[in-house]
């Protein structure tokens, strides 16, 4: 299952899979602010990548909330990880929208700066840190597409969701937004 989007030439796509999986260039990695391995994806991004990321990330040290800091992707297809933290979801009046949009607007910059072309994300604090889905799709959707419609690189970027549930809903977040914009959909 895919869904994408094309803003000025590059490409929004929306699938169902395993980040861990995908042959981007780079995977962003849902983290927290002291960049110790924890669960979720980031567990499984450690756990395929093998210890040079932990290792990597453990000389940076630190990254803020809204933040995102770079290292390489040991044995995983992806060259680079980015470590994005998101934040803790409280009560969606403590300014959790605009650290979800530049946990995700400051991993692109990354890959803009690396010049990379692909990067996949998966959809950051909707685990652990208790971001309701629904509230989520729209805020990353959007960022990617206003930053997509602003910058030449990265052009294909993938946000990959875990399971049927986050799949439908950012597909219908997407297709809203899409509307709105008046852009073209392909795929289901
Ligand atoms: N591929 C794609 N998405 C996945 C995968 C996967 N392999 N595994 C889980 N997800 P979470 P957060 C989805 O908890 O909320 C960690 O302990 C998952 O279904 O990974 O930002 C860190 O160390 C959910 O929708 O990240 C931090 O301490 C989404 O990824 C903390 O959790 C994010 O869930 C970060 O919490």
């Amino acid at each position: 299952m895919a869904l994408k989007v094309k803003i000025e030439g590059k490409t929004l796509e929306v699938v169902q899979g395993d980040l861990t999986e995908q042959d981007t260039e780079a995977i962003v990695n849902a983290a927290n602010e002291r960049l110790i391995p924890g669960g979720g994806v980031d567990g499984a991004i450690h756990r395929k990548g093998g210890p040079s990321i932990a290792e990597e990330a453990r000389k940076i040290g630190h990254c803020p909330t809204g933040s995102a800091v770079v290292t390489g992707a040991g044995r995983l297809k992806a060259r680079y990880v980015i470590h994005a933290v998101g934040p803790v979801y409280k009560d969606g009046r403590s300014g959790e929208a605009e650290l979800l949009a530049s946990a995700y607007r400051e991993s692109l910059k990354r890959a803009t700066e690396l010049g990379l072309s692909s990067v996949a994300f998966p959809s950051l604090s909707t685990g652990a840190y208790g971001y309701p889905l629904e509230e989520a799709a729209p805020v990353a959707l959007s960022t990617i597409l206003d930053y997509l419609q602003e910058h030449d690189r990265p052009s294909l970027v993938r946000m990959v969701l875990w399971g049927e549930k986050a799949y439908r809903t950012y597909a219908e977040a997407l297709k809203r937004l899409a509307q709105e914009r008046g852009l073209s959909l392909e795929g289901d």
